[in-house]
């Protein structure tokens, strides 16, 4: 092997670190609430591909239907030389990406990052295989925080898909945003993804399937704080939720006690009392408009050049320009 395997922007132990302020903080507010990023170990990754499966979630199929639709565009209007994955995953959808731009002449380099070092380490083993040539340099790392340290040379791709942008609050939506303009040159890209507004019903069943699979991922969290905290969370004793909240445009995902719960958490010195019916909010997934879209890349000093949709105008991927 002669490239490092993966570049690991985190020290030993900053993992529960950064788990311990986020718990500290988040269960201390009037509505106990996690980032969503912690949903996002091995097994939370695994189940993750299992959701992109599943009859009710349609964002993954919708955005693969405009990419394979659009790569050859994408690579004739860009012309990149490196495409960054924010937020990578599997990178299975990455390939038609890939595909384009290799065949259009202009990739070099592909650079995924992602927080999950087990998903990274695989999806970096599987391009390597079957893209001979192309350098690949994972990063393992948080997308609000690692921005600054990619590789890679002009002019490059940033993709952020899938609709991970809605996890975030719309101020830290913005600072993202913005975050990412100034790590890119004029004349480089941001291709992102943005699931739409759409019948509450359809929403809230592409977070709750019939399976189970989106519960079993929901209560993925509190088996990550028991492991990287030592907590003692009973996983049967909380119910997962989807809830369409319409004055903010978004899904909310909720773990709700059934009974009066106490928990342990040693790793963040404290124990938490959950009241029955009490939820903890696990994750907002905010589904947008069009033009609400193009409104804040312009705010955050981008230049919208592209926006498609699926057929079924699901899921909106917009190409905009630094
Ligand atoms: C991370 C944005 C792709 O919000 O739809 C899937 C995560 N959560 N089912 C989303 C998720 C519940 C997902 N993305």
């Amino acid at each position: 092997m002669t490239e490092p395997e993966l570049d690991v922007h985190s020290e030993p132990g900053a993992l529960a670190e950064a788990l311990r302020t986020d718990v500290r903080s988040g269960f201390s507010a009037t509505q106990k609430w996690l980032p969503a990023k912690w949903f996002y170990d091995a097994r939370g990754s695994e189940l993750f591909e299992e959701i992109t499966a599943l009859p009710e979630y349609y964002p993954t199929r919708a955005e693969r239907e405009t990419l394979a639709r659009e790569a050859a565009e994408i690579a004739r209007v860009t012309g990149a030389r490196t495409l960054v994955e924010l937020g990578s995953g599997s990178s299975e959808k990455t390939r038609l990406l890939l595909d384009g731009l290799r065949a259009h002449g202009t990739l070099q380099t592909f650079v995924p990052l992602d927080v999950s070092a087990s998903a990274l380490a695989d999806a970096v083993a599987a391009i390597r295989a079957d893209y001979p040539g192309l350098e690949v340099r994972g990063v393992v790392g948080d997308f609000t925080e690692h921005l600054g340290l990619l590789p890679g040379e002009p002019p490059r791709i940033v993709a952020f898909l899938g609709g991970t942008i809605g996890n975030l609050l719309p101020a830290d939506r913005l600072k993202f945003l913005r975050s990412v303009r100034d790590v890119l040159t004029e004349g480089e890209w941001l291709l992102l993804g943005t699931d739409l507004v759409k019948d509450p019903e359809t929403l809230v069943r592409a977070y709750d399937d019939a399976a189970g699979v989106t519960a079993q991922f929901d209560l993925n969290m509190l088996r990550v704080v028991n492991e990287l905290l030592g907590a003692d969370f009973d996983l049967d004793r909380f119910t997962h939720e989807s809830y369409w909240d319409a004055a903010n445009e978004w899904i909310e995902m909720r773990l709700r006690a059934r009974e009066d719960v106490t928990v342990r958490i040693p790793g963040a010195g404290m124990t938490v009392h959950f009241a029955e019916g009490e939820y903890i909010r696990t994750e907002i997934s905010a589904k947008f408009r069009a033009a609400g879209v193009a409104a804040e890349l312009a705010e955050s000093g981008f230049a919208v050049q592209r926006w498609w949709t699926d057929a079924q105008n699901r899921f909106g991927v917009s190409l905009a320009e630094a």
